[in-house]
């Protein structure tokens, strides 16, 4: 056993800092365990790495014109070719401290993930906020972290570390985000709202159609078609072909376009100092009149936005796949399917009362065109529901129906049924 191992002597950073750089990181920060950031995963860091002390946050460039440019190919390329070379970089540095008799471990920076827990939260550490934390940047209004020299044109990874390091890196006192907006005006799902609110769902369907439940929602489809010629009449044959580069050569995004059209950065504004006009013209212009499929849930905020802003791309109506599978992902769930359009001038404050395999309360208001899901039930309900969990997640999966659970009293409502009946259609199903 090397005499370092479970030393509690501090790290160098400047040593790792080097280290790290010379691994082929563009920058490095670090982060003691304590940091705030830190708090929402904190419990899976540990269940990753027992005794993790601190984290070392890793930044890789990706070239900008391959994430600019319409042909979608080239940026899924670059973004996987960078994501790997983080993967590396990260798995290096472990594999030196290991060789220092340092325990650490590198969390995937994209996928591979948990996907045991999905639709829950599937990674381990949230690279952003430990990259915003170490000082690397800010996040931005498309909710992704700007570095103050590349910009957005920056994946990330970290390195959970079992040993106290020398010094931690500070918080950059600026955010590189100028609130231009563009990333708004450019994702073809409008899920960056204008006032910083991100539609998950919305990015989630049309982005990532070839991950996850898009792939799950595509094998529904295989599987209830009657013939070839069924199948062929519900997916294209392009669609089908794009599913097969998938699986054969990683999935494909099918915008990012907010990282696209984003200005920001020391090394990436001059262009649109020098001259807005044709900074638009060049980069933003022609993802907005790109022709493309663009994948929507039904009667979704995205389907809306889409019609509206970009008549000129085909709606494709698919399911999300974002259905919860107990209490919990309900509550954590609900902010992510949530229609604002479908809130407009509802007011309802609903209370649960989960009995069961997870018993709690919660109370969910919608207010504003906003939700909030707060524990307990808190203030005067409009209505209460009094329910058996599994038959409430039933419901919610389209397994059960309610009006039979109502009759064998596993679900009870008290108070208004109009305002539950408004409050349910705010969400996607
Ligand atoms: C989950 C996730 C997503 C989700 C949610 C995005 C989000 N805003 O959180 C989806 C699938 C939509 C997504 C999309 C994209 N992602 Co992403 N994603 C992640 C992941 C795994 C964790 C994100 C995170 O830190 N969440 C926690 C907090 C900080 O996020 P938040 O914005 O405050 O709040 C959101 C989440 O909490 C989310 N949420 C809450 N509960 C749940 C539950 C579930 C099941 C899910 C999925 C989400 C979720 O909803 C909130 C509102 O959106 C990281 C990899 C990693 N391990 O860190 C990459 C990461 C953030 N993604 C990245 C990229 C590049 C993208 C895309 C551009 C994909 C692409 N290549 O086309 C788009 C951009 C969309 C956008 N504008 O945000 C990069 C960002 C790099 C950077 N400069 O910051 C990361 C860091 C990967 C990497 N290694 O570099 N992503
Ligand atoms: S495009 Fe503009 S508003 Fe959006 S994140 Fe970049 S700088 Fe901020």
């Amino acid at each position: 056993m090397s005499a370092t191992l479970h030393s509690t002597a501090p790290l160098l950073t400047a040593d790792l800092r080097a280290l790290a750089l010379e691994l082929g990181a563009d920058d490095v920060g670090f982060v003691p365990f304590e940091h705030a950031e830190l708090d929402s995963d904190r419990a899976d860091i540990l269940e990753a790495l027992p005794g993790t002390r601190a984290v070392i946050a890793l930044v890789v460039r990706m070239n900008r014109e391959p994430i600019r440019t319409p042909q979608r190919s080239v940026s899924n390329l670059e973004f996987h070719a960078v994501t790997d070379r983080a993967n590396e970089i990260a798995q290096a540095l472990v594999r030196e401290l290991e060789r220092r008799g340092v325990r650490a471990l590198n969390p995937s920076a994209g996928f591979p993930m948990e996907m045991d827990r999905f639709p829950g939260k599937t990674w381990i550490v949230s690279h952003k906020r430990v990259a915003q934390a170490a000082g690397l940047g800010r996040i931005g209004v498309h909710r992704n972290l700007i570095h103050p020299r590349w910009g957005s044109f920056v994946l990330l990874a970290s390195v959970l570390v079992a040993a106290p390091l020398d010094a931690s890196t500070r918080e950059l006192d600026f955010n590189p985000c100028f609130q231009c907006k563009l990333c708004v005006a450019a994702c073809p799902v409008g899920a960056i709202a204008p006032d910083g609110q991100f539609d998950f769902a919305a990015c989630y369907t049309h982005n990532y159609r070839e991950f996850m439940g898009g792939f799950g929602d595509w094998v529904g489809t295989v599987a209830d078609a009657r013939s070839g010629a069924d199948y062929r009449a519900h997916v294209p044959e392009s669609e089908t072909v794009s599913m097969w580069q998938s699986l054969a050569f990683g999935p494909n995004y099918k915008a990012a376009y907010c990282l696209a059209v984003c200005p920001a950065g020391e090394d990436v504004i001059a262009p649109f100092r020098a001259s807005r006009k044709t900074f638009l013209r060049d980069v933003l212009d022609p993802l907005v009149a790109k022709r493309e499929p663009v994948y929507v849930a039904a009667h979704s905020d995205a389907e809306k936005h889409v019609l509206a802003r970009f008549p000129h791309k085909t709606v494709r109506r698919v399911g999300t796949r974002l259905r919860p599978k107990d209490v919990p992902g309900f509550l954590r769930g609900a902010p992510l399917t949530f229609q604002r359009s479908r809130a407009k001038g509802l007011q309802a404050r609903i209370g649960f009362e989960f009995r069961g395999a997870d018993s709690s309360r919660a109370t969910l208001l919608v207010d504003g065109g906003k939700l909030q899901v707060l524990e307990g039930l808190v203030g005067e309900l409009d209505t209460l529901v009094r329910a058996d969990a599994l038959a409430w997640i039933g419901v919610l999966r389209g397994e059960r129906s309610l009006v039979w659970q109502v009759l064998t009293r596993r679900i009870q409502v008290r108070g208004e049924l109009a305002k539950l009946r408004a409050f349910q259609a705010c969400f996607l199903r």
